[in-house]
C-alpha cells in the first residue's frame, strides 16, 4: 500500500530529477551516421537524443539502429556511414515528459525505456530522466523505511 509520504515522493515533479540538457550528449539533425557512431562510442552511451540547432527534440539515435542500417545482405556497407544522416534512421516514436509531470508518470515509462526525454510545450529539449537517477532516489527513500521496520 502507498503511504502518504510515498504518495508525495511519487507526485514530485519530473523536473527535480532530470539531467539538464547541457550535460546530455546529443547529435544534431544533419550529422551523418559516422559522426553519431563516434559520439556514441566516445561517450559510452547506447542511445542519445537527436536535436536541431534550436535544441528542439526530433528523435533518438542508437548504435543498434546505426548497425542495422549498414548491414547489407552480404557485407557491411561502411559507405552508408557517410551517406546517411541521423534523421534518415532515428527513432521518432518516443515518449516524452514535461518538467511538471509527476515522477510516477516517469517511473511507468522507465519500465520500457532506459531514459525519457523531457521537453517544454514547444518541444525544446530540457534534459533526460534516467533509470539510474530514479532508482537512486527510490533507493534513498526506501532504505531507511526498510531498516526502520526491521529494528
Ligand atoms: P545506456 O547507454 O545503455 O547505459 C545503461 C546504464 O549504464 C546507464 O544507465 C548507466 O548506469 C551506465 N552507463 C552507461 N554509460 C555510462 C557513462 N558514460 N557514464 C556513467 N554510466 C554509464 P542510466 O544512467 O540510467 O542511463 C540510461 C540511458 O540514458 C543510457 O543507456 C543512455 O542511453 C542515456 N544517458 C544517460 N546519461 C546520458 C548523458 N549524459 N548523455 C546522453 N545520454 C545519456
Amino acid at each position: 500500500m502507498i503511504d502518504l509520504q510515498a504518495g508525495n515522493f511519487l507526485q514530485s515533479s519530473v523536473g527535480n530529477f532530470i539531467i539538464p540538457s547541457e550535460r546530455v550528449a546529443h547529435v544534431q539533425i544533419g550529422n551523418n551516421l559516422e559522426h553519431a557512431l563516434l559520439v556514441l562510442t566516445k561517450t559510452g552511451y547506447t542511445a542519445i537524443p537527436v536535436l536541431d540547432a534550436k535544441y528542439q527534440l526530433h528523435g533518438l539515435i542508437s548504435s543498434p539502429l546505426i548497425l542495422d542500417n549498414i548491414m547489407g545482405m552480404e557485407r557491411i556497407e561502411f559507405e552508408n556511414l557517410s551517406k546517411l544522416c541521423v534523421e534518415d534512421v532515428m527513432n521518432q516514436e518516443i515518449p516524452t515528459l514535461h518538467a511538471n509531470d509527476p515522477l510516477v508518470d516517469g517511473l511507468k515509462l522507465l519500465i520500457n525505456h532506459p531514459f525519457v526525454c523531457t521537453v517544454d510545450e514547444n518541444k525544446y529539449f530540457k534534459g533526460i530522466l534516467t533509470r539510474r537517477v530514479v532508482l537512486k532516489q527510490l533507493n534513498a527513500y526506501i532504505q531507511p523505511m526498510y531498516y526502520k521496520e526491521k529494528d
